[in-house]
Formats: structure tokens, C-alpha cells, sequence
């Protein structure tokens, strides 16, 4: 398989999760617009069968190499980002839940889940350990929204990000929210709604995840899935985009997936 399959089948499963994700697509090419992928997020646990590197494995071996390390201290999560030389790749954001510092009863959640999961590569998208009960769903949210999240959704595209730079009628991301707010898309506004700033070579935006109906042993429950990100990028001295992260914005961004 090529890196683009990979994110192909993670974009169809993706858009099933995230329909404003297709809407606003629709809106921009019918708007003339040809759509650039900055990145795509994927988010796990930190336990040696699912961790950062285990998921990084799969686009290593597709060309794909280790650019950025980031800590986020209050979610209690690290993260790592990925490069390909093929300047089309989108680049890959992974984060992990640092297991250590939460609960007992968590840890152990988290170990019974990762004993289903086989060794060798993960598959993309998955979610190894199947049907996700509602009640550890709202046991995991008392102490990480994250861990909730990544339980029930697993090994997924949390969001694909828009790369602002390469729109041709949209100059900025403030005209981009504009656009998203007229159509109707709220807006993660924590930490402001732009994160980021000329300065820092990175601004970034994202709508509220969509909420999706999941299907739990115990029935089905409407909660937050994916969102939708975007990102425009500047130029550092030597005069190339700059391709890293800020983790003060990340920080922000990771709460698109919280409960409005
Ligand atoms: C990732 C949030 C961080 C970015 O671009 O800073 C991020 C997540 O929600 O899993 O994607
Ligand atoms: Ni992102």
C-alpha cells in the first residue's frame, strides 16, 4: 500500500463521521477551489502495543519521517510529527494519552483494551478492542475527554486540516472563518478563535466536532466525532513554510472534540 491509500481509506471513513467536513468541501469547490491537506491527526494511548511510534510504524515505512516532538502537560499527552519527501504528503500528527499519570482504574481500562490488540502493524482505520461500552465511555470522560474519545473511535483521522496558503480566492484564515461562521459551522473559540500568529509562523482555526450517533453494547448515544481544521503557514527566515507545530495552539485544538 502507498501513503496515499492509507489516507484515502482514512478520508472515506473520515467524511462518514465528519459530514460538515464534505459540506464545507462542497462549498469551497464550488467555489473554484482546489483543497490542499496540511495534516491529519491520529490520536492513541501510551501503552508499548498502541503507543505514538506503533502508529508511526505504518507511515515510516511509507516514506514518512519523525520531524517534532511536542508536550502537552494539563492533558497529560506527548505527541510526535511526521514528514514525507514527496512535498504533496500531507504530514501526520500523532499524540499519545501519557497512561503513568492517571488513575489506576484508567491504566487498567486501558491495559484490557490493548490485550485484544494483535502484534504487528496497526491497520488504518481500526478500532481492535470492537464494541465500546457507554458506561467506561463516561468513566474514561471523568478523568480525560482524550481517553474517552480515543476509545471509542480508535485508530482514526481525528481531522484533516485545510491548508489555507494554497486557496486561491481565501487570503487568510479570518476570511475562512468568516465564510464557516455565514454557513453556519461553530467554531472551537477556546484560547481565541485563531491559535497561533504570524510571528509563531502558524495560525490555525477548527469547527466543533460533529456529533455522531455510536453504536455501544448498551445502545446508541449521540458524542462528539471528528472536526475539521485549518491552517495557514508562513515563511521563517531562509524563506520555506514553516512545516512544524506550536503546542500552545495544539493545546487548544485538541478540544475541538469536546461536548458543546
Ligand atoms: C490534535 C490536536 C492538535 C494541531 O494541528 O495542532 C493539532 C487532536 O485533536 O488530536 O492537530
Ligand atoms: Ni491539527
Amino acid at each position: 500500500m502507498s501513503y496515499k491509500e492509507v489516507i484515502a481509506k482514512c478520508w472515506s471513513d473520515y467524511v462518514d463521521k465528519t459530514p460538515s467536513a464534505a459540506k464545507i468541501h462542497e462549498i469551497l469547490e464550488g467555489r473554484g477551489e482546489h483543497i490542499v491537506n496540511d495534516h491529519i491527526a491520529f490520536r492513541t494511548f501510551g501503552h508499548p502495543k498502541v503507543n505514538t511510534d506503533k502508529l508511526a510504524a505504518v507511515f515510516v515505512d511509507l516514506g514518512y519521517k519523525e520531524s517534532g516532538e511536542y508536550y502537552f502537560e494539563a492533558k497529560k499527552l506527548r505527541a510526535k510529527h511526521y514528514e514525507h519527501p514527496d512535498t504533496d504528503a500531507p504530514r501526520i500528527f500523532i499524540s499519545e494519552l501519557i497512561l503513568e499519570e492517571f488513575s489506576e482504574g484508567l491504566q487498567k481500562t486501558i491495559d484490557g483494551l490493548c490485550m485484544s490488540v494483535e502484534k504487528g502493524k496497526i491497520n488504518f482505520p481500526s478500532r481492535p478492542w470492537g464494541f465500546p461500552s457507554y458506561k467506561t465511555y463516561q468513566k474514561l470522560l471523568e478523568e480525560s475527554e482524550y481517553a474517552a474519545w480515543t476509545y471509542v473511535f480508535g485508530f482514526c483521522a481525528n481531522h484533516f486540516t485545510i491548508f489555507i496558503n494554497h486557496l486561491k480566492n481565501i487570503h487568510s484564515l479570518e476570511e475562512m472563518n468568516e465564510l464557516l461562521i455565514k454557513e453556519g459551522f461553530p467554531m472551537n473559540v477556546s484560547g481565541g478563535m485563531i491559535k497561533g500568529s504570524p510571528d509563531q509562523l502558524l495560525e490555525q482555526s477548527s469547527i466543533l466536532a460533529d456529533k455522531q450517533a455510536v453504536r455501544f453494547q448498551e445502545g446508541t448515544y449521540e458524542i462528539p466525532s471528528c472536526y475539521y481544521e485549518f491552517a495557514r503557514r508562513y515563511p521563517s527566515k531562509d524563506g520555506e513554510l514553516f512545516t512544524g507545530f506550536i503546542a500552545k495552539s495544539a493545546d487548544k485544538i485538541f478540544e475541538s472534540t469536546h461536548s458543546r
